[in-house]
């Protein structure tokens, strides 16, 4: 007998959904704090409630047949920062247009690109390539996340407090190492494959894997107190020179996520202050994390080690997911939206990879000790030719995985994510490998 496939969704709603997100994201910040800006290092609040829609008008009006009518708004709130020179932008809130301004320009650009979205068939609009759609739900869910980062360094009386999800309770991990095979694994896609993939993603290729050992779960909190309270901070071997400029310049004493009080840590969750939760993954930035890892006398793992722990099998078959080739759903892992905070690294055992490794997708993206480079014969979307090549600059580290803020389309394996290595800032954890 022969099932129907359910019928694939269509981007207008799926762009309505990302777009429900993120305006809920801003509806829980108190209205006059959206002039803030709650990383030095990014732009204020009210930039981003420009630049998700923006984002989408500038990519599509053109394509859609649609005409400007705010030239200026348009290139104000074109693209974020991201300065690798350790300057800072100087811009004040009244450089900024008013909240009023900025919500009557998104209103009118969201009713003409919806009325000429919904009698759209992309199939049978010649010229129109549908990744354009794609890229506009994706770059969104993608700010869902970088909002999420902003919103949680704002003063609890800023934002209102959302309901949380119970937390399993579930036996404490057992901090042991996984032994995975020389075997190998194919990173990134090929063009043949099913669905949407940014341009970073393209290149499938083959690499011959070395057998190495790999921790099970990322590393939580309980360890890295370990290393604080021994002085990691202060050990300049274990940090490289960039480093540990940074750790001395920015005054690093531990991760941007805890608060010393008195002789105790507790934890800064995104709605209130909590004792430092042990079994939780820590959230370091790179440098943090590799030096956590010189001093344990292991290394952060490449990218096509933490793939082989993740997709690989014994018998030499990759699967799709971790566990499989069943869809992501919530008992896999701690991703797509539905908790504002990290769980115990061991609540998803049914998110384990053949292997025997843990917490791999959600729950705190993973630096990798890779610098993010394209892979071979890269070559960029025309309509955004700066998503990826911008960043190739050496300054910015692979990261796998995905956090609890994380959509569940950015947990396909090929997608890869990356941040600067000391940005304290985002929901970036880590495990260690041994050679
Ligand atoms: C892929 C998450 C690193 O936030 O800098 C958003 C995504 N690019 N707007 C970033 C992105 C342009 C990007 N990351
Ligand atoms: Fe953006």
């Amino acid at each position: 007998m022969q099932t129907t496939p359910a019928p694939a969704r269509t981007p207008l709603p799926r762009l309505l959904d990302a777009r429900e997100r993120t305006d809920a994201l801003f509806s829980l910040v108190q209205p006059a704090a959206l002039s803030q800006r709650p990383i030095p290092a990014r732009h204020r609040l009210v930039f981003y409630v420009g630049h998700v829609d923006t984002f989408d008008w500038n990519l599509l009006k053109e394509p859609l047949g649609l005409a400007s009518f705010d030239r200026h708004l348009d290139d104000l709130f074109a693209f974020g920062i991201d300065p690798v020179d350790g300057g800072l932008p100087s811009d004040t809130p009244v450089d900024w247009p008013t909240m009023a301004q900025i919500t009557a320009y998104v209103h009118e650009l969201r009713g003409r690109l919806d009325a000429r979205l919904r009698d759209l068939d992309a199939a049978s609009t010649p010229g129109l390539d549908t990744r354009l759609l794609e890229v506009a739900i994706e770059h969104r869910l993608m700010h869902a996340e970088t909002l999420a980062y902003l919103v949680h360094q704002l003063p609890y009386d800023q934002k209102s407090p959302q309901l949380e999800a119970r937390t399993p309770s579930t036996a404490p991990p057992e901090a042991d190492m996984v032994t995975v095979p020389a075997g190998a694994t194919v990173l990134g896609r090929a063009e043949e494959d099913d669905g949407f993939g940014w341009d970073n993603e393209y290149g499938a290729h083959t690499v011959d894997v070395p057998a190495f050992a790999i921790d099970r779960y990322p590393v939580t909190n309980r360890q890295f107190a370990e290393f604080v309270q021994a002085g990691g901070y202060n050990a300049q071997p274990l940090w490289t020179a960039e480093d540990w400029a940074w750790r001395v310049h920015a005054d690093i004493e531990h991760p941007q996520f805890w608060i010393r009080r008195g002789r105790r840590w507790t934890f800064r969750s995104m709605f209130q202050e909590t004792p430092l939760p042990p079994d939780w993954p820590v959230y370091v930035s790179h440098a943090e994390a590799a030096a956590y890892a010189r001093w344990t006398g292991k290394r952060l793992p490449s990218e096509a080690q933490w793939h082989r722990a993740a997709y690989g099998t014994p018998d030499g078959r990759e699967r799709r997911y971790p566990w499989g080739q069943a869809p992501p759903d919530p008992t896999r892992g701690n991703f797509d939206f539905v908790r504002w905070n990290p769980v115990s690294v061991s609540a998803h055992p049914a998110g384990s990879s053949a292997f025997g490794v843990m917490d791999l997708l959600g729950n705190g993206w993973e630096w990798t000790r890779d610098v993010f480079a394209p892979f071979p014969g890269f070559s960029p979307f025309p309509f955004y030719p700066g998503y990826s090549a911008n960043f190739f600059d050496g300054q910015h580290f692979v990261m796998k995985g995905g956090s609890c803020r994380t959509a569940a389309c950015f947990v396909r394996r090929s997608f890869r994510n990356w941040f600067q290595p000391h940005y304290p800032y985002i929901y970036t954890s880590f495990r260690c490998v041994i050679e």
